[in-house]
């Protein structure tokens, strides 16, 4: 409820707006709205689209000098922002052969979920990984990280960033390497071959939120799923969802984003749901469409789309599909925030 306006009331707002004060009663009600309230909208991107145009970028302007060949998805209701919900960015990087995406650190947490292309490698804190297609890849806060490609084909990678929400805190720091390429410190695998198989090293603490499994490979992923699939236990919500989890911890992978992903077998169709952490999407197998709202988007392979909060959404896939996806749950969650609604589901 507004407060009516009258001009005694319109000269006192005038006169104490010159002394940066401002009347609640003026406000309040887009202060504190009943239900989520987004500038953010559903929206899709093809990646054949992308793909095209990330190509015409190649001609236009190197890694090195791009610092990183990135086009980011911008959510059509927050143009302007490098936004793809209010919390998170997302863009999709192309490394093609010879690249070098120069070595760098930053306060801002990444993820990296693999589209196409096969054997390009990112180096994170001294170790190098290889990277294939549904690789879910992370790089956490102030972790000196480069990618290069020494194949014969181009990679393409969904990134997601929590810069919005640095950005929100003021909390920013990066810095450059002196070298572009840091050392290899340690051998490829090291990570997994010491935190992959539920056994960890007794004595020593390394404190850190986020996994210090920084390649969570598509092949364990998609067996995960096909395990779990034999067991028949569908959520009527999700098909069949898992979290990506930080083995020391049993929390997110990373601090700030969740990272899911989710089987719809072919025919399933899912009930409602609706949630306060908007999601990004990438399809990497399977077609389908969701509905997100009233509005509908068909998907097929390495196709993004983003779900706002507290929209109803519901998935339908045509063949077995598999989603990654990612939002900013585990931060809604620890501030006692995330709520959902799974209809009567
Ligand atoms: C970044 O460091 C990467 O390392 C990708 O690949 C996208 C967007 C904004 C800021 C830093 C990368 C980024 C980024």
């Amino acid at each position: 409820m507004a407060a009516v306006s009258t001009p005694e009331r319109e000269a006192f707002y005038k006169k104490i707006d010159g002394e940066n004060l401002t009347a609640l009663w003026t406000v309040m009600s887009d202060l504190i709205t009943p239900e989520p309230k987004s500038a953010c909208r559903p929206h899709l991107w093809q990646f054949a689209a992308i793909r095209n145009y990330m190509m015409e970028a190649g001609q236009l302007i190197t890694a090195k000098e791009a610092e990183r060949r990135v086009l980011i998805l911008e959510n059509p209701g927050l143009r302007g922002q490098s936004k793809i919900t209010t919390s998170l960015y997302a863009g999709i990087q192309m490394v093609i052969p010879g690249d070098i995406a120069p070595a760098h650190r930053h306060s801002q947490s990444a993820l990296r979920f693999v589209l196409g292309g096969k054997g390009a490698f990112t180096t994170v804190d001294g170790e190098r990984t290889v990277m294939q297609p549904g690789d879910f890849v992370i790089t956490p806060s102030m972790a000196w990280h480069d990618h290069g490609n020494e194949t014969s084909e181009p990679m393409f990678w969904l990134d997601g960033l929590d810069i919005p929400l640095v950005q929100f805190l003021d909390a920013s720091f990066a810095e450059g390497a002196r070298d572009d390429q840091q050392k290899v410190a340690r051998p490829a695998g090291d990570s997994f071959a010491r935190y992959g198989h539920n056994l960890l090293p007794v004595g020593t603490k390394r404190g850190a939120r986020t996994s210090p499994i920084f390649n969570y490979p598509y092949a364990h992923t998609r067996e995960a799923l096909e395990q779990a699939r034999r067991r028949d236990e569908w959520d009527p919500c999700h098909g069949l969802k898992l979290k990506f989890s930080n083995p020391e911890t049993g929390d997110y992978a990373m601090p700030t984003i969740g990272t899911f992903i989710q089987l719809l077998p072919n025919g399933f169709s899912t009930a409602r749901y609706r949630s306060t952490d908007a999601t990004v999407f990438a399809a990497i197998e399977g077609r389908g469409r969701t509905r997100i709202g009233e509005q509908v988007f068909e998907w097929g392979p390495r196709d993004l789309f983003v779900v706002p909060s507290w929209h109803w959404v519901t998935h339908e896939a045509d063949e077995d599909a598999v989603l990654f996806s990612f939002s900013d749950r585990p931060v809604q969650e620890k501030l006692d925030l995330f709520r959902e609604d799974r209809g009567n589901a």
